[in-house]
């Protein structure tokens, strides 16, 4: 399997975040990149490719334009206003607030645009989300053009970011651009399986009212865990995409023997969806030593779902999400990989 990589992804480096009631430094680090793809080539998975650079039409497909906009003027505005080190938001238009006037000043603009405060940007953050999203889309074109399956090596992740907001970690929603982008490229149906420790709600919420592009989660229960106001079991699409989002949250503890009988479960709704082909958004912070994550998965549980994927015979394209434990990042993630590669 192919894996496509910028290194790009490092400049967006030295962020801060607020945890637990301090500011630390940010648990997504370019250290994660660099990792995954040391194995990748230890692991000798395959060929590693610098993207293509894209326009941002396919971004705009799936998010609002404005916030595709929004995203390359965050750090020079907030450099104008004489600030340095991580621009992160810390007012949000939520119940009782407007959420429909744009404010002039980047502070509050920040605050529109997110719906937490867990994305912070820094001097190198859009040069880095903007190669992912290049990453994502060269890794698509590989299984366009015929190959069964490929590795968008994506950092920063996307799966958090919604139609006009950031948070937790993401910007760019780079397993919903691809899915959308296989659809404008003449694919019926595209599968999303999302397997990261944490609901996927920005993917869930750009596809929620669709037939053409079923979206299936497994994470921890929104109840209580991150991001909490999504995620539920029952919320199961709108209108024409009613019966196409599918959540499985588990509890804090799930360990490979419950959570592999989920994705069983959707692996069975996803053979009956039928789709053209499936884009796994591949997160590996359900693993046990996770430093901000409660699954027991350990790293040789990773293989058994590549493994599992595989089976269903799908052209798979396989984008980066989390993943927190360092030191074991590429094992895990990789494992997912190489295990795949078995299962073929
Ligand atoms: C991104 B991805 C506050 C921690 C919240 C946000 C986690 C974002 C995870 N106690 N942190 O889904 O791996
Ligand atoms: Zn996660």
């Amino acid at each position: 399997m192919k894996t496509v990589y910028s290194p790009l992804h490092a400049g967006h480096a030295g962020t801060m975040e607020l945890i637990s009631g301090a500011i630390v430094p940010g648990f997504e680090k370019p250290s994660r990149a660099e990792i995954i793809r040391a194995r990748v080539e230890s692991e000798k998975l395959g060929s590693i490719l610098a993207p293509e650079p894209h326009d941002l039409v396919a971004a705009k497909r799936v998010h609002r334009p404005d916030y595709v906009d929004f995203l390359p003027t965050v750090y020079p505005a907030w450099e104008a206003s004489g600030r340095s080190g991580s621009a992160i938001p810390f007012t949000w238009p939520t119940r009782g607030l407007r959420g429909d006037v744009l404010p002039k000043t980047i502070d509050a603009q920040l605050g529109f645009y997110a719906f937490d405060g867990g994305a912070p940007v820094v001097k190198g953050t859009w040069e880095a989300v903007k190669s992912s999203y290049d990453v994502a889309l060269t890794a698509a074109a590989l299984v366009k053009n015929g190959e069964r399956a490929a590795f968008a090596l994506c950092r920063p992740p996307g799966h958090h970011a919604g139609d006009a907001f950031m948070g937790g970690y993401c910007y760019i929603n780079n397993a919903a651009v691809v899915a959308q982008w296989y659809r404008d490229q003449g694919a019926s149906r595209v599968s999303i399986l999302d397997v990261d420790y944490h609901h996927g709600n920005g993917t869930q919420q750009i596809f929620y009212s669709r037939n053409d592009i079923q979206v299936i989660n497994l994470h921890a229960d929104p109840a209580t865990e991150y991001p909490f106001f999504l995620g539920h079991a029952d919320e199961k699409g709108e209108g024409v995409g009613e019966g196409f989002n599918l959540n499985y949250p588990m509890p804090f503890g799930t360990a490979f023997d419950t959570w592999s009988v989920a994705l069983d479960d959707a692996c069975s709704k996803l053979i009956a969806y039928a789709p053209d082909a499936m884009v796994v958004s591949v997160g590996v912070d359900t693993f046990e030593k996770d430093p901000i994550s409660e699954f027991r998965l350990t790293s040789a549980d990773y293989p058994k779902i590549g493994r599992r994927i595989a089976r269903l015979g799908l052209p798979t394209l396989f984008v980066m999400e989390g993943g927190y434990a360092v030191e074991e990042i590429g094992v895990n993630a990789v494992g997912v990989l190489t295990g795949f590669e078995e299962g073929v």
